[in-house]
C-alpha cells in the first residue's frame, strides 16, 4: 500500500484547508500522484479546489431531499459503520466486501477533479480514494462481463427523501466496463484528507470525472458485473433527458438548457459564467474511449 496519508491526519485540530495547502507544498515534489496529477498538471490551469463548506453544504442526494441544503440536514441519520459492498455478477470472487477491509487493500491516493453536475453548476473537489480498477480486479472481473452496475444504501427509516417518487429507489447507475477500469475512475472515501462526509456519499462513492455528476453514485452498498447495459435512475426517470453515457459535453445541450457554459459554487454572485470543457476537461484521457461513436445520439 502506497500513499496512505489520510489516516495520519485523521484527528489533527487544524483548518481543513490550510493543513490541505501545506500538504500539497510538500507533496507537490513527489512522484505517486497519480495520473490526475499528471492530468491536471498537463493543462495550463490548475484549478484552485472549493472549500470545504461549498463542497460539504451544496449537494445533491436525493434519498434525503431535493434541496441543496437537505443533504448537510438530513443525511446525518444514515447507518454508516458496519459497511459493507456486495461484488456479484461476472465476478471470480463475488461476496460481502467489508469496508474496513477494502481500505486495508487499496491504495488511497489524492485526486484534484473538476466536478460538473448536469445542472451546469461546477466544483473543483480534492477527494481521496482508490482506483475502481483495483478494487474490481480484487473481485476477479471475468471475460464475459462488459458494463458494472451500483446501487445506492436505502433505509426508509433514515431517509426522508424516499418517501416522495422522485426516482426509483433505490438510486442505480452504470458504466460500460472500459469506463470502470479507467484510471481517471475513483471510489472516493475522504475529502480533504478527512473521511467523506455522509451528505457526500459517505463511506465511499463513485467519483467518474468526465462525466456529469449524477453518475457519480454515492453510498455504494452493490457492485455488480454484467453482460448487458444496466438501467440507470436518471435515465429510467426521464430518458429523453438523460442518457447512459452522460459525458460532459458543451457542444450536446440539455433539452431545457445550455450546456456551454457552467456556474463554478463560491464564485460569488457576480462571478461569471466558466465556459464548459469537452469532457469536463479529460478529453485527453478518455476521448479514445468514445472514438467513433455518435456523441450527440450517445449523450
Ligand atoms: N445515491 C445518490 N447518488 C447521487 C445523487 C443522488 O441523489 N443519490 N445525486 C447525484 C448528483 S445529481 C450529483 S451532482 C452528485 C453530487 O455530489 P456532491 O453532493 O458530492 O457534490 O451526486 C450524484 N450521486
Ligand atoms: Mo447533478
Amino acid at each position: 500500500m502506497a500513499f496512505r496519508w489520510k489516516n495520519d491526519l485523521r484527528d489533527r485540530d487544524v483548518t481543513d484547508q490550510a493543513l490541505w495547502m501545506n500538504r500539497r507544498q510538500i507533496m507537490g515534489g513527489l512522484a505517486g500522484m497519480g495520473l490526475a496529477g499528471a492530468a491536471t498538471g498537463a493543462r495550463a490551469e490548475t484549478p484552485e479546489p472549493n472549500t470545504w463548506e461549498d463542497i460539504t453544504s451544496y449537494n445533491n442526494f436525493y434519498e434525503f431531499g431535493t434541496g441543496k441544503s437537505d443533504p448537510l440536514n438530513n443525511a446525518g441519520a444514515m447507518t454508516i459503520e458496519p459497511w459493507s459492498v456486495r461484488i456479484d455478477g461476472l465476478v471470480d470472487r463475488p461476496g460481502d466486501y467489508a469496508f474496513d477491509r477494502i481500505m486495508e487493500e487499496m491504495t488511497i491516493e489524492e485526486r484534484l477533479y473538476r466536478f460538473r453536475c448536469v445542472e451546469a453548476w461546477s466544483m473543483v473537489v480534492p477527494w481521496n480514494g482508490f482506483e475502481l480498477a483495483d478494487l474490481l480486479e480484487l473481485a476477479g472481473v471475468q471475460s464475459g462481463a462488459k458494463y458494472v452496475a451500483f446501487e445506492t444504501y436505502l433505509n426508509r427509516d433514515e431517509m426522508p427523501g424516499v418517501r416522495f417518487p422522485v426516482l426509483d429507489w433505490p438510486y442505480v447507475e452504470g458504466l460500460r466496463l472500459d469506463e470502470a477500469l479507467h484510471p481517471l475512475t475513483i471510489m472516493a472515501t475522504g475529502i480533504y484528507g478527512r473521511d467523506i462526509p455522509k451528505q457526500n456519499g459517505a463511506p465511499l462513492r463513485l467519483v467518474v470525472p468526465w462525466k456529469y455528476g449524477f453518475k457519480s453514485i454515492k453510498s455504494v452498498v452493490r457492485i455488480t458485473l454484467t453482460d448487458t447495459q444496466p438501467p440507470t435512475s436518471w435515465n429510467k426517470a426521464n430518458a429523453r433527458e438523460y442518457g447512459f453515457y452522460s459525458n460532459v459535453n458543451p457542444n450536446v445541450d440539455h433539452p431545457r438548457w445550455s450546456q456551454a457554459s457552467e456556474r463554478r459554487i463560491g464564485g460569488g454572485l457576480f462571478a461569471s459564467r466558466e465556459p464548459t470543457l469537452m469532457f469536463n476537461g479529460y478529453e485527453d484521457e478518455v476521448a479514445s474511449l468514445y472514438a467513433g461513436m455518435d456523441l450527440q445520439e450517445n449523450f
